[in-house]
């Protein structure tokens, strides 16, 4: 069914060590809405032939006197807050609540402007430089503080964002300018991008690949064309990328170029 579901929708098949949750709670909202919509039609083409203006030429003022109707309401209320109550809050809760911490996941900052994505990692030293927005320039797109010793070694890159395959990722999401949204449909994540916001987001890619990130949030007029990718890879390819972005940020540093690797 769910194959089914992703097939009709055009949604890509699901790439997260979470992603199962989301797709069964997608097929179950499916399934029941299906089922309401059975009853619902059903009811509509009954009161057509029941209440045919032809056999009741004359209005009845007072309607229907049954039940029925009303427990078959209080029937749909309370699948609605099985659905709510039940499922959609404690998986919310799941995603929201316990993210992994700082020394068991890889930390990634990402930070939205208009119209694309820089990453922030930490380097060699696992520990993410200072920013301050006051120094955002050209040369220092997120606004690195150079004098902060942990931003010494770390590396910043636009639109392209590497991680390795079954390794719990954590996305400290921010904003320069207005808000937007770090959306990666395969991974079954989405967040805001809120200015003045640090916003985390985890999740663990469990299929290697390359895919879009998408800003969900309608942010400007270059609103469509502000994408970058997410590339899930081996341990060992992600350490010789990691590696090449790291020389690559030490080049531009020493000839004062924009510290950004492929700016
Ligand atoms: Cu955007």
């Amino acid at each position: 069914m769910i194959a089914l579901l992703l097939e009709l929708t055009g949604i890509s098949p699901n790439a997260a060590e979470h992603g199962h949750q989301v797709d069964q709670f997608m097929e179950l909202i499916l399934w029941f809405m299906l089922i309401l919509f059975v009853i619902w039609f059903s009811f509509f083409v009954y009161s057509l032939v029941k209440f045919n203006s032809k056999k009741h030429p004359k209005a009845n003022y007072e309607g229907l006197k049954a039940d029925w109707p009303k427990h078959l309401e209080w029937g749909v209320i309370f699948v609605e807050m099985v659905l709510l109550f039940g499922f959609s809050i404690p998986l919310w809760g799941k995603r929201v609540l316990n993210p992994p911490s700082v020394s068991e996941a890889i930390v990634v900052e990402a930070i939205a402007q208009q119209f694309g994505w820089l990453f922030h990692y930490p380097g060699a030293d696992g520990k993410l430089g200072k920013r301050d927005n006051f120094l955002i320039d050209p040369m220092n797109p997120i606004g690195l503080d150079k004098t902060d010793p942990a931003s010494k070694d770390d590396i910043v890159t636009m639109n392209e964002m590497h991680v390795p395959v079954g390794k719990p990722l954590l996305v400290q999401i921010g904003s320069k300018d207005v808000v937007h949204n770090f959306y990666v449909i395969q991974m079954r994540i989405q967040r805001d991008a809120i200015p003045g916001l640090t916003i985390p987001l985890w999740f663990t890619p469990i299929k290697t690949g390359r895919f879009e990130i998408a800003c969900g949030q309608l942010c400007g007029v270059g609103h469509f064309a502000m994408k970058g990718y997410l590339v899930v890879e081996s341990q060992e390819e992600y350490n010789n990328w990691l590696k090449q972005m790291a020389e690559m940020n030490a080049e531009s540093n020493n000839h004062a170029q924009p510290s950004v690797a492929g700016y």
